[in-house]
């Protein structure tokens, strides 16, 4: 079986990931934190002897800077980037700026649960008057939006997946290595598809920050399932076992 290597990183540690803020599409910067967690996901990469040949991003400067700092760590940053909004994180909707802990407080945790992680129901809408809503920035001005703007996770892989299909899978099947930096919630619909992961099993996966995921691929692009990973992904994180366990059990817990 011939293998092709896929890394998906989340973005390091950004200032609203500090204070516990959702995020959706709005555009902050990677926090101190951020910064130093990435630089060592690139580290990591390199001591793993994996050559990047080409990059994906999204349209977000977290994951931009992330994508920029691994690039660096691992002497690659000649290779080309394609940035595209179809990587951004999951539109939170009307729940953008707003915190999260206090989210709870007003709507319960459950209510929060269901906007965080269920498949398919949506956070409460933006319409066009809203500062978030895309239509009112300059960088989505060639993309057009709904009126009223929100996304599921299921949504959210409606743009992923064409964009993995007919930009992503050719580039891994002409042999490239690969690397995807991009958010929590794009790169969970991302995982849904690569792994086959049910709707129903969806809401317990977390993804962790500044945190490699290096996937090995069959010539059908289907994961072989690595020593190691943690279920019910197939591929696996690189670094210190117990600290990623801790830092998906602190995404969990950002609404408890
Ligand atoms: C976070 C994810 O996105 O939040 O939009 O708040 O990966 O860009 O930091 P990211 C956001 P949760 O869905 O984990 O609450």
């Amino acid at each position: 079986r011939n293998k092709h290597t896929l890394v998906l990183v989340r973005h390091g540690e950004s200032t609203w990931n500090l204070e516990n803020k959702f995020t959706g599409w709005v555009d902050v910067p990677l926090s101190p934190k951020g910064h130093e967690e990435v630089i060592e996901a690139g580290k990591l990469i390199e001591a793993e002897g994996i050559s990047l040949d080409v990059a994906f991003t999204s349209t977000l400067k977290r994951a931009i800077r992330t994508l920029w700092h691994v690039l660096e760590q691992t002497d690659s940053m000649w290779i080309p980037v394609t940035k595209s909004w179809t990587l951004n994180e999951r539109h939170y909707g009307a729940l953008q700026g707003l915190d999260k802990q206090q989210t709870v407080d007003k709507f319960g945790k459950d209510q929060v649960l269901v906007w965080r992680r269920s498949y398919d129901v949506p956070p409460p809408i933006v319409d066009r008057s809203s500062e978030w809503h895309p239509s009112n920035e300059k960088k989505y001005s060639n993309v057009s939006f709904p009126d009223e703007f929100t996304e599921s996770l299921s949504t959210t892989l409606d743009r992923v997946l064409p964009f993995f299909n007919e930009e992503i899978a050719p580039t891994l099947k002409e042999g490239k290595t690969v690397i995807v930096a991009a958010h929590g919630n794009s790169l969970r619909a991302l995982v849904k598809h690569l792994d086959s992961i049910a709707e129903s099993e969806i809401a317990e996966l977390n993804i962790p920050t500044g945190t490699p995921l290096v996937y090995n691929l069959d010539d059908d692009l289907r994961p072989i399932k690595q020593e190691g990973c943690i279920a019910p992904l197939q591929g696996r994180y690189l670094g210190d076992q117990e600290a990623i366990r801790a830092r998906i059990e602190g995404v969990k817990n950002q609404t408890k």
